[in-house]
C-alpha cells in the first residue's frame, strides 16, 4: 500500500530503530514507548488490522507470534513480556497496518489501559 506509514517503515522508506527483519516481517522500536522495551513488530504484507487477518495469513501472523518471542528474548525481556494488537480506532490503533506491541522492563499489570 503507498500511502501507509508502516508499509513505509518496511520498505526502508522512513528511518526506523530497526532490531529484527526478514523476508516476511520487520521489528523496529516504537516512536512513543511506554516502557523500557517497546517494540513494534509487522508483517511487510499490508494487513490493516487483526480483523482483516484472511486465511492465508494464518502462516505469516503464526510466524509473527513466535519471532515476538525470540525478539523479545533478544532484547532481554524474555521471561516477561506483553503482547498487544489493537483492532480499530476505538481500541486504541492509530496506525492501520497489523503491528503487534512488544512491551516489557518494567512491572505490567492487568487489565491494561
Ligand atoms: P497503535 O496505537 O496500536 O496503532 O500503535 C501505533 C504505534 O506506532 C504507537 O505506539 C506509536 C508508533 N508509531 C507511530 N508512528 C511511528 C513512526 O513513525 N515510527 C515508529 N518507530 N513508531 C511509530
Amino acid at each position: 500500500m503507498t500511502d501507509c506509514l508502516f508499509c513505509k517503515i518496511a520498505a526502508g522508506k522512513i528511518p526506523a530503530e530497526i532490531v529484527y527483519e526478514d523476508d516476511d516481517l520487520v521489528a523496529f522500536r516504537d516512536i512513543a514507548p511506554v516502557a523500557p522495551q517497546h517494540i513494534l513488530i509487522i508483517p511487510k504484507k499490508h494487513i490493516t488490522g487483526p480483523s482483516s487477518i484472511a486465511a492465508e495469513d494464518e502462516q505469516l501472523i503464526g510466524k509473527m507470534m513466535r519471532v515476538a518471542g525470540t525478539v523479545a528474548a533478544d532484547n532481554g525481556i524474555g521471561n516477561a513480556f506483553r503482547l498487544v494488537l489493537s483492532n480499530g480506532a476505538d481500541a486504541g490503533q492509530l496506525v492501520f497496518h497489523i503491528h503487534m506491541h512488544i512491551i516489557g522492563g518494567r512491572p505490567l499489570h492487568w487489565p491494561p489501559g
